[in-house]
């Protein structure tokens, strides 16, 4: 609290002025409104509290107990009624977010001395309303272990409801593995500030890190899908060029990938699983001998368990066969078992930088493999900026649920694809990319997307209807992602060092209403995430832009 005085002159308010944050409540993502009644005293949080909650809100709570139990030490139960943390799920419960009638994701959240009362119409309502309340809580509410400390929750009022659905952070496996465990502390550390989509690139050149069974082979299909991992599994990222280590090795087994699927939902978090095609595809290529041909462009022999790399970031040289039949058997086949894996409402086919390809033989790939997949899986599909300037001649029934991930590349082309009835999702390199080096010092990154200084004020100022060349509206655009890329970073330490504090500047730019979006502001409430991050033994880098706590 000491920090808090300092700080307290400070605040400055969003453009919006009348509604700025105060100094000693600093939530990330900023919420809709918040307000503090007057003189109105805290809620101090004791041994005898408990957690209230009936129906859909038990399991919200429970992760709430789970949490505050290793932190306070107190017994926390949950039970149906009395006094305490009350949690209501109710379809039909009656609120407004700033005047506006409850979007999906929307909570209330009050706070005075008699208790908090967090109301929601969903549980991911619900859920998103006790990641604000961690938030209110002193810092030592992120400790895994029993901290003695005054658990008093500041008397407010909120309101809050989400920008966009889609919130997602992207993790790359493939070209350093990270286990499951790693990737739930990922999911712990993020699911704080409201990502609602991890999305998982699971095969590159690499290395391919998920289990691909041959249950359910086409009639005729000839390839053994065990040798991806048997294989490929095997392999990963060297170090040319980099101070890093080898890269990981490893992949998830069916269940373990199912375990990761179910611990993201209990935390209302999607997986969209991506299996990059048809480059970045050397770990296929090289597992799987049917899928050579002399228009595939090579395997490479991975001879000591790590394939090379030039140092520079070569991507583009591998690349799957598109005029063999069996090339879209090998692709429906394998994404058909990531889709019933995972139970989400997207796959993502990558589609990015097939070089060596050229256009006229890519634009054939996704011309096929793009319907193919949507037949075989039941669900939308996701690809990088280069599959929207292929996807103009599909027909109808298409655009439904196809999404394309804007990170680099022409605005025409995302543009027609926002026009036709597709959706963005925007994570533009140089504002979004946490695997790029913050200043020329950082010990790990690459430097191509963000020249000179990328640490979270870049990846906070711009906003996705506009960042895409050209502008697409509002409605055009499902979300906004952060990919940690990691060809040189190696496990959840590094991960985490790269990711904090930018993701949390891109998370509330996926959440946050665009007015409502100050710099200054989110620099007070970021300093505050600090002593958070420490008490739960999350890594962050000290960015010099803010004044940590
Ligand atoms: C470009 S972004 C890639 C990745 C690399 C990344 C490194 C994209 C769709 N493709 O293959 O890992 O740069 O920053």
């Amino acid at each position: 609290a000491t920090a808090l005085a300092v700080f307290a002159g400070l605040v400055s308010g969003p453009a919006a002025g009348a509604s700025a944050q105060a100094a000693d409540i600093a939530v990330i993502p900023r919420p809709v409104v918040l307000e503090r009644p007057a003189g109105a005293a805290p809620y101090v949080l004791t041994r005898s509290a408990a957690i209230i909650a009936r129906g859909d809100a038990v399991a919200v709570g429970e992760r709430l107990a789970e949490q505050l139990r290793k932190s306070t030490g107190f017994r926390l139960p949950v039970r149906r009624s009395g006094p305490g943390i009350r949690i209501t799920v109710d379809p039909s419960a009656d609120y407004t977010v700033d005047g506006a009638a409850p979007a999906p994701e929307s909570y209330v959240l009050d706070v005075d001395r008699r208790g908090v009362e967090i109301t929601a119409r969903t549980a991911h309502g619900a859920f998103n309303g006790v990641q604000t309340l961690r938030q209110l809580l002193p810092a030592w509410a992120e400790s895994p272990r029993p901290v003695a400390a005054d658990w008093r929750v500041p008397a407010v009022r909120i309101e809050d409801a989400p920008r966009f659905v889609y919130r997602g952070i992207m993790l790359d496996v493939a070209r350093s593995f990270q286990d499951v465990a790693e990737v739930k502390r990922h999911i712990d550390a993020l699911s704080r500030f409201k990502m609602s989509v991890l999305h998982l690139h699971l095969a590159d050149d690499q290395g391919w890190r998920i289990e691909i069974t041959n249950e359910g082979r086409a009639p005729g299909d000839p390839i053994d899908y065990t040798a991806l991992t048997r294989v490929s599994g095997k392999t990963a990222m060297n170090q040319q060029g980099h101070k890093s280590e080898l890269g990981r090795t490893g992949y998830y087994t069916q269940a373990q990938y199912r375990e990761i699927v179910r611990y993201a939902r209990e935390r209302h978090v999607t997986v969209v699983p991506e299996v990059d095609v048809p480059g970045h595809t050397n770990a296929a290529l090289h597992a799987i001998p049917q899928l050579n041909t002399d228009r595939s462009l090579p395997a490479r022999d991975p001879g000591t368990g790590v394939v090379d790399w030039n140092g520079t970031g070569a991507v583009g040289y591998s690349a799957l066969d598109e005029r063999l039949d069996l090339t879209y058997t090998f692709v429906s086949h394998v994404f058909r078992q990531l889709a019933e894996l995972t139970g989400g409402p997207y796959v993502h086919i990558g589609g990015d930088e097939s070089h060596a390809m050229g256009h006229e033989r890519y634009v054939d790939f996704v011309t096929r493999a793009v319907p193919a997949v949507q037949a075989a899986t039941g669900v939308g599909t996701m690809g990088w900026t280069e599959y929207a300037e292929a996807g103009l001649s599909q027909g109808p029934g298409y655009w439904d649920g196809s999404v394309v991930q804007y990170w680099i590349g022409s605005g025409d082309w995302v543009r027609d694809f926002v026009a036709k009835g597709g959706k963005a999702v925007v994570s533009a390199a140089a504002a979004s990319y946490l695997d790029q080096k913050y200043t020329k010092d950082t010990p790990i990154g690459l430097t191509w997307a963000c020249k000179g200084i990328c640490d979270f004020p870049e990846y906070y100022a711009w906003d996705p209807t506009t960042t895409v060349s050209g502008g697409i509206p509002e409605s055009g655009v499902l979300g906004v992602e952060a990919p940690l890329w990691s060809e040189t970073i190696r496990g959840v330490e590094q991960a985490q060092f790269m990711a904090f504090p930018r993701a949390a500047a891109v998370l509330e730019t996926g959440w946050s209403r665009a007015e409502h979006k100050d710099i200054a502001d989110f620099s007070l409430r970021l300093a505050q995430q600090g002593p958070r991050w420490t008490a739960a033994g999350t890594n962050f880098y000290e960015s010099p832009s803010a004044r940590w706590s």
